[in-house]
């Protein structure tokens, strides 16, 4: 049951827990609609907790209580208490063996939250708080058990798993089969995982570091059996790579991962048994593309390292999420790194990261990376807490140097394994282990909004002295006006007029990392024989923004000439900015729209550079997104941003076309599909030219993209082509086009899914009458988490054009299907009305059409907690 008004929970609220579960036996009869559940607990008071025998409190959802008995004694109903979300037993002695029958009704479960169907195969998601939708428990991260699963079920289910090793199989009297699974391993009950189906599995085994072999075991429906191998590949990777850099080793002698059809996220580190959406672990070279491949191997990565950094050491209380979430983002970026191209991975992650994050930093949500309070958790698994939170941890491994922060988390693992802790506890660890004080660091934990940093410099030529004085501030956020200042790590080099790294210490060191911990600090650099240019927060070194003024010449130079290939690339951004924000405020003012000559030639030279990495020069090429130009804007102006981002696109597209010709035709390759750097670069630069070419709507640029799109060996290639077809093709070739592809994959949900995300994310074809029209389609499913994110969700959140439509039409239509989605499944609702909660950041009547549109979620009756909480703190 969910009030109208949910409570708010806080961190300064935290009480240890009154009873602990030493072991936790379940026992499961599946039936689609009445599955039974007996659970047996060993309960013990918990001697932190004080003195006495409170009542036992158990929480649960959505449950039928069938009985509770107490040391084999049935207790009477008139004995204990159903609360509206859980149990209150009365409890007399300080150790005592509960047992409670339950049922639940896994087929009309479509939050996706607890035990539920997918596909008629029965799969579990307990993280944050559903484990209480399957049984009554004490279902917080700080009370870890040991647990025995056991598994009943029809033989229609030959496939029956759970955490741990297999220890017992079998069958009952009346026929069914039964497997007993035991976790040697205390968890919380977020970690628990139950499947069972009619799967196929590819099986494979890696040997550890020390010797020991695992089984490794990937399972999905047969007709997916053909497309398991690159995650396989990608989980032995990970599993090396923990050994390798951060001294850890898998600890069960069976691994598994299961896909699944109807998923709320990308992927769960169940211990020993990590669940899977289909979307992110299927993969074969027809029908995934390139991002698709580094997607798959980053989430089997961060799944995978989880089970160090979340499972056998946990989150205390779900405020310190960041603490497994932020550490494991880290772990599998710094992964993908290692395994692709170091600097375009964290482009693309920057990226991401401004556009997003910035925005949710800055918008009604704000909070900081451990939050203070929450009404619904599931509201937390945020951007801020998986990315920002990433960004705070490598800002201490920036500050302690790789070998520091190695010592830092060895001393983590080893004080705390087998603990629920703080994210207090993981600083701890890295400041002892090193001999260092992260006081005010750790402000980054508790401080929202995105600091920025003003820089001017001055220079004096008579004394060499090259003087940086930085100022930090950051824009209050809701319940934090105020802000003290950070410790930010400002890595920088100093460029000189031959376009080389100046030395800047006695060592010869060409890059330093300025501690900024003030609110006004200069920094000092001296016996410099000519003004530098600075290159400022090389490779991202924290999450702030920074203001500079550079000219047009001097990021033209930085472009050129920057030793660190992320701030080559961020030159290129900052000066898109400002052609655009030009053309945005030539736009208002009714002047004719112009893109200077200097920006043409400089894309010019960047395609022309041989030297460059494909990849790095088709981020370079890239003009920041309609998104990216909103979240920089003080007040958006929806219309400026797309006629300036058109204008700049057509002009660009028009000025290199023969260069962007020759690039396309140097790229073409016969070679069979690989998901290597090297070949996903000259892919990405390729397929960037080609969408380039086809800005222009000239015949034969399309007919290159019908070219590619008919000849394809690959889906990349394919797909890039066949969006070139439906952003710019005439309407009869674009449809044409379309059911062609349909026609050959309609047996392939993943390539579907990838098929209405083209069409709900094209400006041009992806209309809310075309939307809609999809959402009729036979493969569209309102149930289905993967189909509304790319339908609803690539409208909504991926295009920009359609979405923002002067008549408010398309925020009408997000809010007419949040209202109807918050009633299946609350997660998706709450996550989808996002688009339009950022109403005050827009000019004039957009604004108030979009806060119209929030108002009337608001007032469409009761909502769920999770949609209630977004859109009341949004409407605020
Ligand atoms: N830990 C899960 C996320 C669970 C989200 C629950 N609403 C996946 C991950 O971050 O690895
Ligand atoms: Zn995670």
């Amino acid at each position: 049951m969910k009030d109208a008004q949910p409570s708010t929970v806080y961190l300064k609220d935290y009480r240890v827990p009154e009873y602990l579960v030493d072991s936790t036996r379940l026992h499961f009869e599946l039936q689609p609609k009445a599955t039974l559940v007996k659970s047996q607990l060993k309960i013990r008071r918990n001697p932190a907790a004080g003195e006495g025998l409170p009542p036992l409190v158990l929480d649960g959802v959505e449950l039928e209580l069938l009985s509770v008995s107490i040391d084999g004694k049935l207790v009477p109903a008139s004995r204990y208490q159903e609360l509206p979300q859980g149990l209150s037993i009365p409890v007399d002695a300080p150790e005592f063996e509960l047992e409670i029958h339950n049922r639940i009704n896994p087929e009309d479960n479509t939050s996706l939250e607890g035990l539920y169907l997918s596909n008629g195969m029965y799969c579990t998601q307990c993280e944050a708080e559903g484990f209480r939708k399957i049984t009554y428990y004490p279902d917080r991260p700080d009370v870890m058990s040991r647990f025995t699963t056991t598994i009943v079920a029809p033989r229609q289910y030959p496939v029956l798993l759970s955490n741990g090793n297999e220890t017992a199989r079998g069958t009952t009297e009346d026929g069914r089969q039964f497997v007993t699974w035991e976790d040697p391993f205390a968890k919380p009950s977020y970690l628990f995982a139950l499947v069972a189906g009619d799967l196929q599995q590819v099986e494979d085994s890696y040997t550890t570091a020390s010797g020991r072999e695992v089984k490794l075991q990937i399972f999905t429906e047969a007709k997916n059996i053909g497309k398991c191998d690159h995650a396989m590949r990608s989980l032995k990777k990970a599993m090396r790579w923990d050994e390798e850099v951060y001294g850890r080793e898998y600890d069960l002698d069976i691994f598994m991962v299961v896909a699944v059809d109807h998923f709320n996220m990308g992927a769960m580190e169940n211990k020993g048994l990590n669940i899977f959406n289909s979307a992110c672990v299927l993969a074969s070279p027809e029908t995934a593309t390139d991002s698709t491949f580094q997607r798959i191997e980053s989430i089997v990565g961060h799944e995978y390292f989880h089970n160090w950094s979340g499972n056998r050491v946990t989150c205390r209380d779900w405020f310190q999420l960041s603490l497994k979430e932020g550490f494991t983002v880290f772990r599998d970026a710094e992964f993908s790194a290692d395994m692709n191209s170091r600097a375009v991975k964290r482009i693309e992650d920057v990226s991401m990261l401004r556009t997003t994050q910035f925005a949710e930093d800055g918008g009604p949500m704000a909070h900081p990376v451990r939050p203070d309070s929450y009404m619904e958790i599931s509201n937390f698994y945020t951007l801020t807490v998986y990315e920002k939170g990433a960004e705070v941890v490598r800002m201490i491994h920036t500050l302690l140097g790789a070998e520091g922060f190695r010592k830092g988390s060895d001393l983590y693992f080893e004080r705390h394994d087998g603990c629920a802790v703080t994210c207090e506890d993981f600083i701890k660890a890295m400041e002892d282990a090193n001999g260092v004080g992260l006081t005010q660091f750790r402000r980054w934990y508790s401080q929202a909004g995105t600091p920025v940093l003003d820089v001017t410099d001055a220079y004096d030529e008579a004394t060499g002295n090259y003087a940086l004085t930085v100022k930090q501030s950051c824009p209050p956020t809701p319940g934090q006006e105020q802000k003290l200042p950070f410790h930010i790590p400002l890595a920088l080099g100093l460029l000189g007029a031959e376009g080389t790294d100046l030395p800047l210490d006695s060592a010869g060191n060409t890059q330093v990392v300025l501690q900024v911990t003030e609110q006004e600090q200069t920094f000092n650099f001296t016996g410099l024989q000519e003004k530098p240019l600075p290159s400022l927060l090389r490779d991202f070194s924290a999450p702030v923004k920074v203001r500079y003024g550079y000219t047009t010449e001097q990021l033209l130079f930085l472009m050129r000439n920057d030793s660190d290939a992320f701030n080559r690339w961020d030159a290129s951004q900052r000066l898109a900015f400002m052609a655009l924000e030009q053309l945005q405020s030539d736009y208002r003012q009714g002047k004719s729209l112009y893109l200077p000559e200097a920006l043409v030639a400089a894309y010019r030279s960047v395609l022309q550079n041989r030297d460059l990495d494909p990849a790095l020069i088709a981020e370079m090429l890239a003009l920041p997104s309609e998104q990216t130009l909103a979240e920089q804007s003080e007040q958006i102006d929806a219309e400026a941003i797309i006629v300036a981002r058109k204008f700049a696109r057509g002009a660009l597209a028009k000025a290199l076309k023969d260069d962007l010709l020759v690039c396309y035709r140097g790229l073409h390759s016969d070679k069979p599909y690989s998901p290597d750097a090297a070949e996903i670069a000259a892919r990405s630069l390729k397929n960037t030219c080609l969408t380039y070419l086809c800005v222009t709507e000239d015949t034969d640029a399309l007919e290159l993209a019908q070219q590619q799109f008919h000849r394809a060996s690959n889906m990349t290639d394919s797909a890039a082509a066949l969006g070139a077809l439906v952003n710019f093709a005439e309407a009869a070739d674009t449809e044409a086009a379309l059911a062609q592809f349909y026609q050959r994959w309609r047996q392939d949900t993943q390539v579907v899914e990838l098929w209405f995300g083209l069409q709900s994310t094209s400006a041009r074809w992806g209309t809310l009458e075309k939307v809609r029209e999809l959402m009729q389609h036979p493969a569209f499913e309102q149930k289905n988490p993967n189909k509304v994110r790319a339908v609803i969700g690539g409208f909504a959140n991926r295009n920009f054009t359609q979405f923002h439509r002067a008549d408010g039409s398309g925020f009408e239509f997000v809010a007419e299907q949040v209202i109807a989605l918050d009633k299946l499944n609350p997660q998706i609702a709450a996550r989808l009305v996002i688009p339009i909660t950022r109403w005050k950041k827009y000019r004039g009547e957009l604004g108030e059409k979009m806060q119209g549109a929030l108002q009337a979620v608001m007032d469409s009756g009761k909502l769920s907690a999770d949609l209630y909480e977004v859109v009341s703190k949004s409407l605020a």
